[in-house]
């Protein structure tokens, strides 16, 4: 039966919004799903465990979207501003709110922007178990469940030089209680992952930073946090979310393929997985594409920070993913793969600063999750129309017999090699058909979404 267009309105921090609803590809109101149905099946698993959404506590509750030339913008009527228990007690109510409203299943958080960060460890620790125990009970009565959680290791002047990668061995030890606390909390409100995002793991000039050492530092912390994971009987999973540079001038995890050879050279990569954004693929100077299939190729990729760049400007501006091409891509990629298992799309996403109102918050994300239900539905079509798997099949099919069989089992010499390339007849080039792939692409589309 086709849903109805009409809402129904309740009032509180979020007044004026409605529970949002699935409402079809031809309702028109701003506060409604048209792509995403929750339950509809796809590839015979519901939309939502294909999705996995999930809402970020930095960006939705505490970015006031300042940017380096002007003042915070954004409406907030749950915040008063302060740094005090109370107030920040009240974000996580209105965060419980904006959950069930929207009905975004998962969310993320980093320690300092749930808890604020006090004079003392004694005291920032005492205030951080309050507001996990609000965050408990706030799962608790909305059903939503933790993606993962994380350690804020950039913010504080102390991390100036880096965390883990620090010059001075105290702020490693900061650094390092900050990720053991940060961790048993993500565990005990059920986290299904735990990332590093070394934000200052990197350095600013060559002049003053010793590569190699930092290097290792930067190796041995993700040793110790992987050794406690273990022994506290946390099973998440860790993630590292890579990244070329800013804040930093150049950071060690930049992109996919340096974050692999980094977690094998110091024997991490069984114990951690990759999450990857797509404006650090932008800021990388890769595809979005690029970098998910380089991870499943290495059977490393665990989770998404769903957003997208602004190419060309440099910027890490984390808008909400609203192209189309581009959540197709990645949901191709995901299917491909077989399915997120602990992992999901976390909008790691902030609304321009122009469109400062509490309901932007929620039309944002709105907009982010029918743009990965589209996505999905092309991706799920293209796979049953089976013309590009069949294209790329056909690609290698020379290597399918006993040749290149025994070629890539290493089973073949250079000079066995060189006898039957002259015993060849001229080779035929095959043309790739780029421009014919592409357009199956765009006809599927307008096909899926019709
Ligand atoms: C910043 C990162 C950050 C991580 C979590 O560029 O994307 O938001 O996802 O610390
Ligand atoms: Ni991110
Ligand atoms: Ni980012």
């Amino acid at each position: 039966m086709a849903a109805s267009c009409d809402t129904v309105r309740m009032a509180d921090f979020f007044a004026g919004v409605p529970s949002i609803a699935f409402k079809g590809p031809d309702c028109n109101e701003p506060l409604a799903l048209r792509q995403y149905d929750a339950s509809a099946l796809v590839e015979g698993r519901p939309m939502r465990d294909h999705l996995r959404f999930a809402s970020c506590y930095w960006h939705t509750m505490r970015n006031g979207l300042s940017d380096p030339f002007g003042a915070p913008t954004a409406q907030m009527p749950w915040d008063d501003g302060t740094d005090s228990l109370d107030n920040a007690l009240r974000r996580v109510d209105a965060f419980g709110e904006f959950l069930s409203k929207t009905g975004i299943g998962f969310w993320c958080f980093h320690d300092r922007d749930v808890a604020p960060e006090r004079d003392s460890l004694v005291a920032t620790e005492r205030d951080l178990h309050t507001v996990i125990e609000r965050l408990e009970s706030m799962q608790r009565s909305t059903g939503a469940r933790l993606l993962w959680g994380t350690a804020c290791l950039f913010s504080h002047p102390r991390y100036m030089h880096g965390a883990a990668t620090s010059p001075d061995v105290r702020v490693f030890l900061h650094a390092a209680a900050q990720v053991r606390v940060a961790m048993e909390a993500t565990m005990r409100l059920g986290g299904e992952g735990y990332v590093f995002w070394g934000g200052r793991e990197g350095y600013t000039t060559l002049l003053n930073t010793d590569l190699r050492r930092e290097r290792e530092q930067l190796a041995t912390f993700l040793h110790l946090a992987v050794v406690h994971a273990r022994s506290i009987g946390f099973t998440g999973q860790l993630y590292i979310e890579p990244k070329p540079h800013e804040p930093s001038t150049h950071q060690y995890d930049s992109d996919v393929e340096a974050t692999l050879n980094f977690l094998r050279e110091f024997g991490l990569i069984n114990h951690v997985k990759l999450n990857i954004e797509t404006n650090h693929a932008t800021l990388a100077g890769h595809s979005m594409e690029h970098e998910l299939r380089a991870a499943i190729a290495a059977g490393a990729l665990g989770s998404i920070d769903a957003n997208m760049g602004t190419p060309g400007l440099g910027w890490d501006t984390d808008r909400f993913p609203t192209d189309l091409a581009l959540t197709t891509q990645v949901m191709l990629a995901v299917l491909d793969m077989g399915g997120f298992t602990t992992g999901g799309l976390n909008f790691d996403a902030k609304r321009r600063r122009e469109s400062f109102t509490p309901e932007d918050l929620v039309i944002a994300h709105l907009a982010g999750m029918d743009a990965f239900a589209a996505g999905l539905k092309v991706a799920a079509a293209i796979r049953k129309d089976g013309r590009l798997a069949a294209f790329v099949r056909d690609r290698y099919s020379s290597w399918q017999g006993d040749l290149g069989r025994r070629i890539l089992s290493r089973g073949a010499n250079l000079a066995e090699l060189h006898r039957l390339a002259h015993d060849l007849e001229a080779v035929e080039p095959v043309s790739g058909r780029q421009e014919m792939l592409e357009d199956i692409v765009n006809q599927i589309t307008i096909r899926a979404l019709r």
